[in-house]
């Protein structure tokens, strides 16, 4: 357990890249931070409680609001996070030319943001974080896009390489797991953004500079969902990540299996990509056929989820009995409750089981029609990424900081970091509590309009409004604290902290070496992209049916 001896192992972390992970770090926070501001005066414009200058209004305050959080936020904390991984288990310091590739991704990712975020505060980019057509944003917009893709590509094309080296020096060995399941993250990534960036390339952009007329929406959509899809999945390995292999050492247990976490990544992904179309579930000109087999790899691609949950348990439990806890949730006696490096991840992690059962009601077909594009969808997804994964970035930031900048967690920052998690949580219950009600009683989600001229279900909307009110407050005093919190741990007393990587059980079986046969799962991932979305392509290319002109809100 680490309560009360945080000052343990020799700092070990090459400053060079410590520099690197602080970078990626500091802009995720200060995203967080502006894309917090930009929650709250959403909400206070659209119940016109506020009128802001310039006219900045609801759409151009809730596109900064998710692109922010949802993208710049995550992004950039999960290519830190990454990295300093894989330079600890990967020889202990990146190789001088994936140092450099970390920071031209940076640079082409931050050019990006700040050109993406200067658009939408401006209004020219009103198009929400879905940047959905026929809303039409500046053709800047969409070029921040692919400064931000291109970005995040040389990132994940810098821990390919620092992998391969590693696997060329260490001929025949199996890698470590956390590099293992970097380079699975980031091949997902890189297959799933092909989509967006043919849509942005091929579609958005010229039709934004007025090269072309109009647009093909249902095909822009489909691109979209093809990498949306998976986007939501490369939110979630990080912290599937964490969970697998940092937890068990927080805790003072092992990792269940080293072979069944790798199998879970596999499985990520194989699955992750071809099941967009459960986005677009209500969306006329895809046939039912290939809505229901992409529905049945959707439910598929809970398969992971599910083992993972198993192995959790199998950790926690096994854990807790060689503590001698005895009964069925014995192990919850000798958890560390008090340290914030488990206790927010653990929280992420039981939140997750109500998010993860959300999104098997969104999956199913004839639910879905009662929940799609209704407050119900923002409440899901405000358990999924913005609980589970962002109490986990948080986890992680409590001693990623200190062990990258060779400082220690003091028990105030502790302290502050539990504070922290308890504001998250009780703020989430009431906000994504009333989104998901709201929902429920056919509140929509997407619009500035609050009252419906009168409708009378809107009447019904109005006390949850006030719940997500009331939890979006609590939640921007969460923000604050972790923003101070991040500065706080940078300023940190000097001292040893090891990263803390666990190790799997002696019992666990050996790693079968198939599980890095990279050729055979990408040709897998490949194929089963082509049977799930070949004919629906060629069909929308085929049919394109009337095109649209742009729309500016
Ligand atoms: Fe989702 C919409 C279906 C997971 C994010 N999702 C969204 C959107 C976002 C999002 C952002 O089928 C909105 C996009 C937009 O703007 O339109 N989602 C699913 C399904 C899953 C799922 C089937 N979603 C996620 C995750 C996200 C995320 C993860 C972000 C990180 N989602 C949908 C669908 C829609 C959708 C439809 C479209 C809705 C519409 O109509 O627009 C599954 O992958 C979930 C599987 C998860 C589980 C839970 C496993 C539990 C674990 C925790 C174990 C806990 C322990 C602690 C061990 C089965 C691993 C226990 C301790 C104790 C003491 C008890
Ligand atoms: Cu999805």
């Amino acid at each position: 357990m680490l309560t009360g001896r945080q000052e343990f192992g020799k700092a070990i972390f090459d400053p060079k890249d410590g520099r690197l992970v602080v970078a990626h770090i500091l802009v995720a926070f200060i995203a967080l931070l502006i894309g917090g501001v930009a929650g709250l005066l959403q909400s206070m414009v659209r119940s016109g409680t506020l009128k802001l200058p310039f006219n900045i209004g609801y759409y151009e305050l809730l596109t900064a609001h998710g692109v922010l959080m949802a993208i710049i936020f995550t992004t950039y904390f999960i290519i830190g996070f990454l990295y300093s991984g894989v330079s600890h288990t990967l020889g202990g310091k990146l190789l001088p030319i994936v140092n450099r590739m970390g920071w031209l991704g940076f640079a082409l990712m931050t050019a990006g943001t700040a050109l993406g975020v200067v658009m939408i505060l401006t209004g020219k980019a009103s198009v929400l974080y879905t940047f959905y057509a026929p809303l039409k944003a500046s053709p800047y917009f969409y070029i921040s896009l692919v400064f931000i893709v291109v970005g995040s590509w040389i990132s994940g094309w810098g821990i390919f390489y620092q992998f391969k080296y590693w696997k060329r020096m260490h001929q025949g060995q199996t890698s470590p797991l956390f590099a293992f399941m970097a380079v699975v993250t980031f091949l997902m990534w890189q297959i799933a953004t092909l989509g967006v960036a043919a849509e942005v390339l091929i579609q958005l952009i010229p039709w934004s500079f007025g090269w072309v007329e109009t647009i093909n929406v249902m095909l822009s959509r489909t691109l979209f969902w093809y990498f949306g899809h998976p986007l939501v999945y490369f939110w979630l390995m990080p912290a599937y990540m964490c969970w697998y292999v940092i937890i068990p050492k927080m805790i003072g247990g092992k990792i269940y299996s080293d072979a069944l976490a790798r199998l879970a990544f596999i499985l990520l992904l194989l699955f992750s990509i071809p099941v967009g179309f459960h986005h677009q579930l209500m969306e006329p000109g895809i046939s039912p056929f290939w809505k229901f087999l992409q529905v049945v790899l959707t439910f598929m691609v809970v398969v992971p989820s599910l083992m993972t949950a198993f192995s959790l348990f199998a950790t926690f439990e096994l854990n807790g009995r060689a503590k001698g806890a005895k009964g069925l949730f014995g192990w919850v006696r000798v958890m560390p409750w008090r340290d914030v490096r488990f206790f927010a991840p653990f929280m992420g992690m039981l939140i997750f089981i109500p998010a993860g059962a959300g999104g098997l009601i969104n999956a199913s077909n004839q639910m879905n029609a009662v929940i799609h594009n209704t407050l119900w969808v923002t409440g899901h997804f405000h358990l999924t990424v913005a609980t589970s994964v962002a109490l986990t970035f948080f986890g992680i930031t409590y001693w990623l900081i200190p062990a990258v900048t060779g400082r220690v967690l003091t028990k105030r920052m502790n302290k502050l970091g539990i504070i922290q998690t308890v504001i998250w949580c009780v703020g989430m219950f009431f906000m994504s509590g009333a989104m998901h009600l709201s929902g429920l009683l056919g509140a929509p989600r997407r619009t500035s309009f609050t009252t419906y001229e009168g409708h009378a279900d809107a009447a019904s909307w109005m006390p949850y409004y006030v719940g997500m009110a009331v939890g979006g407050t609590v939640l921007f005093i969460g923000v604050l604290l972790m923003v101070y919190n991040v500065f706080a741990l940078l300023k940190a007393p000097q001292g040893a902290t090891e990263y803390p990587i666990g190790e799997t059980m002696e019992q666990a079986e050996a790693t079968p070496a198939y599980l890095e046969r990279w050729g055979v799962w990408i040709s897998l991932s490949v194929i089963l992209i082509l049977i799930a979305y070949s004919i629906p392509l060629m069909d929308m290319i085929m049919h394109p049916g009337v095109g649209s002109k742009g729309f500016v809100t």
